[in-house]
């Protein structure tokens, strides 16, 4: 039990990332049906989807689950809407400050925790009244931060009031047990979710991870002004060798456009954009979603149980 636990009415302190294309209802349903708290992820999508999704997700848990606003994506406003007026439990947000969507989301009742890279995104959303925030390192897959998880959660857990969720690098009970050490309340995990069984994704995307060792991923689109990490293949190559010579913004645009929906739908191990993060490589194995949770939180509590014979 943690303050995440009883703010959201879960049984095990654990969120599944709103991952772009990957989580829809199928993952999400599977995470809160075990226990977690599961999240659609909206990524580019439109509000016409998101509906559908969670009409879907309701029909298989009742239990608690989640939606991610992506905040770059160009609809979020009417998607905003739609999520206040689907009353949601809970709403996260990333890749941008959700701070003018939170009123409207707070008299709906929602629960709003955003994802934040850095101390002064914490404290702006803290003092926009975010009930909790995630503090994402940049081991994490897809769109990163420049800070580890290790710096990240320590000083957002001391420059705000409100509860921290770690994410970024965890993926087994040493994770969660170090994520409880460093002060978070609760843990966010995508990567481990894409090697489960429930999770609606092309067999490669899941097979890229379970072979990928700790050095398989890369951040491309640095120059671009949006760093997204991705296991490395013919794709990264050439998009790395574009910005080393400094190509436009356009034509960097054109290498990468549908790329996320070529890994994820057709499984095209050299064109597709397989976002995922740098714990990949301690990944070996497919298993259920319920499996992955009990097993973690099992190895955390028996880590937490024997840290007080080391201190
Ligand atoms: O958002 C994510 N991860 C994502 S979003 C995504 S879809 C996408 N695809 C291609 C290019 C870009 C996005 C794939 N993965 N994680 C949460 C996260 N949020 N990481 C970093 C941030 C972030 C960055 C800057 C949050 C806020 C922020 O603030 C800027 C500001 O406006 O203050």
């Amino acid at each position: 039990m943690t303050k995440i636990t009883e703010m959201i009415g879960i049984q095990y302190p654990i969120f599944q990332g709103g991952m772009a294309w990957v989580a829809d209802w199928h993952i999400a349903a599977a995470v809160s049906n075990a226990g977690g708290l599961g999240i659609i992820g909206c990524g580019g999508a439109d509000e016409n989807w998101i509906r559908d999704q969670i009409r879907k997700c309701r029909e298989a848990t009742d239990k608690p689950f989640g939606v991610n606003v992506m905040l770059m994506n160009p609809r979020a406003p009417q998607i905003a809407e739609v999520l206040a007026e689907e009353k949601v439990k809970v709403v996260t947000t990333g890749a941008g400050s959700a701070g003018k969507f939170i009123p409207m989301w707070k008299e709906a009742g929602i629960i709003v925790i955003p994802v934040v890279p850095s101390v002064a995104l914490a404290k702006k959303m803290e003092k926009d009244g975010a009930d909790a925030v995630i503090a994402e390192g940049t081991e994490s897959g897809g769109h990163v931060g420049e800070l580890t998880t290790m710096v990240l959660v320590p000083q957002v857990v001391d420059a705000v009031s409100i509860p921290v969720i770690a994410a970024g690098g965890i993926a087994d009970g040493r994770g969660v047990a170090a994520s409880f050490m460093l002060g978070a309340e609760a843990v966010q995990c995508g990567t481990v979710f894409c090697a489960s069984e429930e999770v609606n994704i092309h067999q490669n995307y899941k097979e890229m991870i379970i072979k990928a060792k700790d050095t398989s991923t890369k951040v491309t689109g640095r120059s671009a002004g949006a760093p997204v990490r991705q296991i490395r293949n013919q794709l990264t190559a050439e998009y790395l060798k574009l910005e080393e010579a400094h190509a436009s913004f356009e034509e960097l645009e054109a290498l990468g456009v549908g790329s996320l929906r070529k890994a994820v739908i057709d499984g095209d191990t050299k064109g597709g954009t397989f976002m995922a993060g740098q714990i990949s490589g301690m990944i070996n194995e497919i298993k259920p979603v319920k499996t992955i949770i009990t097993e973690m939180f099992l190895q955390a509590n028996k880590l937490m149980a024997g840290a007080k014979e080391i201190v």
